[in-house]
């Protein structure tokens, strides 16, 4: 044996599922990058009950104090940290992993989780130390410990390193001929990902190097300009999140149902919108600020926003259509519906992709493109709808969606039977069923008025005026807190599943797939076949997707109700006539 051949072995590995090559930094940087996003999320999830337990006011656990600093290490773990380590995970799974590559630079992928790791210690270190109650959003004048500001620096940093070591990675496997053919929808997905990423972290570094020189006190800070540049971050972050999300549902679909890409295109398409628009939509969230006129307002959110929300719209099509698509080819044919009564539903990967796109898809996007309309924003401003939308698109949406892929990551990278099979094929039901209650009770009782960061709505604490809240509030904010209660308890099932499989779960060996073991999800047992073009996909085409059809309108239907009852509620607010 060569030298050669010899370091190449040593550098990777082969896939014996899906046959592919992999490389052992990468393998172990996607590791890496998913333990710490757990950690994060376990600092989340225990904040997250404590909120809840104070915003049910039967209960209100937290002190004034203690409510907002959870509040900050709650947005600050869940949607920064935990989600940032996951999606670094999953450049690296979609990079080097699918395209078959090496990593360019191994050492510099572990500087970059190094910066990210002490990041997030030092910020939470603030955080936790009581030096920074400002909210993820610290917004001035609040002003935290300028290490709180270092901390995100240094974190955005490394999340901008493994950015653009994505985007090398993709042009030397192109250069080295690794993949034939175009690169796979999932990789071409996370690519716009990591595009979107740059521009994120750049007005990251515009807005967060000024506000660390203010927390100095070494130059002034106007609060509507860093509004403006920080929601150019906050904003765009998010579509980093539903561009991962939705390269998931691609990856997933095809992992579980053998689910097919109906048109290459149009879904490539539909990536490049969100690079295209999505900074404009940041727009929607300054709808009442006093700085920009309505022309501007109106302009960017209710025009060039709808390009974006097109893009979701596609894929909300093209995924379950593609689902239905190879659930047909492989035989479940009869009716409209056989195909989603017989898909795997006890497959975590499946269900908890199926409930991302519904949650996102009916929940988030319905209230999403409802706030977003400059004339209505104003009923729903800094009220609990705002919380109510997003937790369905973030963590409905995307969460779930991470949650899902890693009953596909614990034994395809991680080579490990999941522990608690029983448990871990209804963890997604119990997450989305919580959830679901929790984000709609929010969501109604911000339709009634309710602040979101708010301690104290029943103006108990010696508050100078009171607000008589319709009494049906009492019973939404049980709904809250039940619901989320219950959402809580699934990510603690899903963290302890991922936890004690990681570092004790039974490792796969020779055999265990044709055995059947328990531990492993339908698409490890048996692969479904791959459809890319061909007779099959000529065949499935002149079939075409009546059951997604009939879902579309019914998602139609919602939207409109929605959105007109909306404006009817704006209307009786107009008292002249
Ligand atoms: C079991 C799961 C979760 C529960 C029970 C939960 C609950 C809550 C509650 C009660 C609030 C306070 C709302 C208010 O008073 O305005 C909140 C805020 C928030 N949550 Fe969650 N949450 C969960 C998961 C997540 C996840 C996974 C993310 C992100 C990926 C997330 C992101 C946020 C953000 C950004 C805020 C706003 C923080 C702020 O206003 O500064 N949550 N959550
Ligand atoms: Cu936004």
């Amino acid at each position: 044996m060569t030298d050669l051949t010899q370091s190449l072995i040593d550098r990777f590995r082969v896939c014996s599922v899906t046959g592919l090559k992999v490389d052992k930094t990468a393998d172990n940087l996607i590791k890496a990058n998913a333990v710490v996003a757990i950690v994060c999320m376990l600092f989340g999830v225990i904040a997250a009950i404590g909120l809840v337990l104070t915003r049910w006011e039967a209960v209100h656990l937290l002190p004034v104090g203690l409510f907002y600093r959870f509040l900050t290490a709650h947005g600050l773990n869940m949607l920064i940290f935990f989600i940032v380590f996951f999606e670094m995970a999953i450049l690296y799974f979609a990079g080097p992993v699918l395209l078959n590559s090496r990593l360019p630079a191994p050492k510099l992928g572990w500087v970059a989780f190094g910066l990210m790791v002490v990041g997030m210690v030092v910020t939470n270190g603030t955080v936790f130390t009581g030096h920074a109650d400002v909210l993820f959003t610290s917004y001035p004048p609040l002003k935290a410990h300028p290490l709180y500001y270092l901390g995100i620096i240094l974190f955005a940093v490394g999340a901008l390193i493994v950015s653009f070591h994505f985007i090398a990675t993709v042009i030397i496997a192109k250069k080295e001929g690794t993949f034939e053919g175009s690169m796979p929808l999932v990789t071409f997905g996370a690519l716009t990902a990591a595009i979107i990423a740059v521009i994120t972290l750049l007005h990251g570094a515009l807005i967060y190097i000024p506000t660390l020189l203010w927390s100095m006190d070494l130059m002034p800070m106007d609060a509507q300009v860093y509004r403006l540049i920080f929601w150019a971050l906050g904003h765009s972050a998010q579509q980093i999140n539903v561009a991962a999300m939705v390269s998931i549902w691609y990856f997933l679909a095809a992992m579980t149902v053998g689910g097919v890409v109906i048109n290459e295109k149009i879904s490539r398409t539909a990536f490049v919108l969100y690079v295209l628009f999505i900074s404009l939509a940041s727009a929607h969230h300054l709808l009442v600020d006093p700085g920009m006129g309505p022309a501007w307002k109106v302009w960017n959110t209710s025009y060039a926003m709808y390009l974006a929300v097109l893009a979701s719209m596609i894929h909300g099509f093209t995924v379950p259509a593609g689902i239905e698509m190879g659930q047909r080819l492989r035989g479940f044919t009869s009716g409209t519906f056989e195909w989603l009564r017989k898909a795997p539903w006890g497959d975590p990967g499946f269900s908890g992709m199926i409930f991302s796109i519904i949650i996102f898809g009916f929940f988030g996007g319905i209230t999403g493109v409802t706030i977003g309309t400059e004339q209505i924003n104003i009923i729903a401003h800094n009220t609990m709808r705002l919380p109510g939308h997003f937790h369905a698109t973030v963590v409905g949406g995307t969460a779930l969606s991470f949650m899902a892929v890693t009953y596909y990551v614990l034994p395809l990278i991680f080579q490990k039977r999941i522990a608690f099979w029983g448990l871990a094929k209804v963890q997604p039901y119990i997450f989305a069923g919580g959830l679901t209650l929790m984000a709609m009770s929010m969501t109604f009782m911000g339709v009634f008025g309710v602040p979101r960061r708010h301690w104290d709505t029943s103006f108990s604490s010696g508050a100078p005026f009171s607000v008589d809240f319709h009494p049906v509030v009492n019973l939404l904010q049980a709904g809250l807190g039940i619901g989320g209660l219950i959402a809580a308890t699934g990510v603690l099932i899903f963290i302890a599943i991922a936890v004690v499989t990681v570092f004790f779960g039974k490792r796969i060996v020779a055999g265990d797939i044709e055995n059947r073991v328990s531990g492993l999800p339908s698409g490890v047992l048996s692969l479904p076949k791959q459809i890319h073009e061909g007779e099959d996909m000529e065949r499935v085409h002149l079939k075409g997707a009546p059951g997604t059809m009939i879902l579309v309108f019914i998602f139609l239907a919602c939207f409109v109700i929605y959105y007109f009852a909306n404006w009817k509620i704006l209307s009786f607010l107009w008292k002249i006539g």
